[in-house]
């Protein structure tokens, strides 16, 4: 018998939990100036207070469904600050980080958990796709936007992102198979957070990693430090560089820990171990880098509360305007489906209409 392949799955990891460099590597270029990473330790802090807020606005009755990313919050911004703004983003429900990163309000993703159409019209970022709920169904549609900017010869790239229990969907398989063949320029972003709601990421594949997933498909892969944004955004520049470039695909693995509920409508003490939140909010991305910006002397208690200070306005501007829009009417919903409504639709849109006229349709969320 003969070996005829071998594989092996690398682990990118450059600043540890108590915030210091630890890679052999050289840093990335980002990472040894001081003001991005500055940069990078405030749009984090401006998603945990996002979703702080967004949490109160759900437990008040001013929002529906919210899934926070609580202690993921490095992935997304690590692989956002990575694309263009000409690259396209192919979110999920907890995409929130990347989506702000990529130049989507924060008051639209607001109006799209407040069952807002327009929640989806991202002004600055009209490339960018929709939040897929259906677990996914998102890799299949980043292969083909993917698949449009090759026949087009356009030197963008798509990113989408998926949380480790997506990947057993056969969607996911799918989508890794069709972007190594047809040589597609998208990073997968594996979402690691060691949970599929009440579903730990142990039971849910007999892979040692998720990265591995990729080498079936043929493409490359890499594991990384999710709750280091230097690793994360490392990997996903590099891997956005090649995919713009006609390298193909590319799928990274985060390995993070959700500190919070899987959603609003989730109680996470039912099936969490003891123990594993102490243990998680010591490794979690913020205190990280504040640890390293601290260690430089190039941030201190003032700064934190100056900067925490702008982030809780700047997010109440957000709210204050979510708040102040007018509800969808009724019919909304039949609105963005179709170019013509099909006969039988018709008919229930004016339904709508009728009930919506009984009910309250027109005050805005905030109205008492
Ligand atoms: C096709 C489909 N099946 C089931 C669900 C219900 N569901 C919502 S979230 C979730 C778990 C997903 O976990 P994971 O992919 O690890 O992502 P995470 O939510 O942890 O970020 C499930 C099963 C769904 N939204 N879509």
């Amino acid at each position: 018998m003969t070996t005829v392949a071998r594989f092996e799955i690398k682990y990118l990891q450059y600043m540890d939990e108590k915030g210091r460099f630890i890679s052999n590597d050289v840093p990335p270029a980002f990472a040894r100036d001081l003001d991005s990473l500055k940069q990078l330790y405030r749009d984090m802090n401006l998603i945990r207070v996002m979703d702080q807020k967004a949490y109160a606005l759900q437990r008040t009755g001013k929002m529906g469904t919210y899934p926070a990313a609580t202690g993921q919050e490095a992935i997304g911004v690590g692989f956002g600050s990575a694309m263009t703004k000409e690259d396209v983003l192919v979110p999920y429900y907890r995409g929130q980080a990347s989506m702000v990163q990529h130049g989507i309000r924060i008051e639209e993703v607001l109006l799209y958990w407040g069952g807002y159409e327009i929640g989806c019209d991202y002004q600055n970022a009209k490339q960018d796709f929709p939040i897929a709920v259906p677990i996914a169904t998102q890799s299949l549609h980043a292969c083909g936007v993917a698949k449009a900017i090759q026949m087009r010869g356009e030197k963008r790239c798509v990113f989408t992102e998926i949380g480790e229990g997506g990947t057993s969907q056969g969607d996911f398989y799918e989508a890794i198979n069709v972007a190594g063949i047809w040589n597609l320029g998208v990073v997968f972003i594996i979402n690691n957070n060691q949970w599929a709601i009440s579903v730990p990421s142990k039971i849910q594949t007999n892979c040692e990693t998720y990265a591995q997933k990729a080498i079936g498909a043929g493409i490359e892969c890499i594991q990384v430090d999710g709750n280091d944004i230097v690793a994360v955004k490392a990997a996903s520049e590099k891997a956005a560089e090649k995919a713009r470039n006609g390298g193909g695909p590319t799928v990274i693995e985060c390995i993070s820990l959700r500190l919070c509920d899987h959603t609003t409508a989730d109680d996470a003490t039912r099936y969490r171990p003891e123990g594993e939140l102490d243990d998680g909010w010591t490794k979690e991305p913020i205190i990280r880098l504040r640890k390293y910006l601290e260690s430089k002397g190039t941030w201190g208690q003032e700064d934190e509360e100056t900067m925490l200070k702008e982030l809780a306005e700047q997010v109440q501007d957000a709210v204050d305007n979510y708040l102040n829009t007018p509800a969808d009417p009724s019919e909304a919903m039949f609105d963005y489906l179709y170019a013509e409504l099909p006969e039988r639709t018709l008919a229930q849109r004016e339904l709508a209409i009728l009930r919506g006229s009984e009910l309250t349709a027109s005050k805005p969320r905030g109205a008492k």
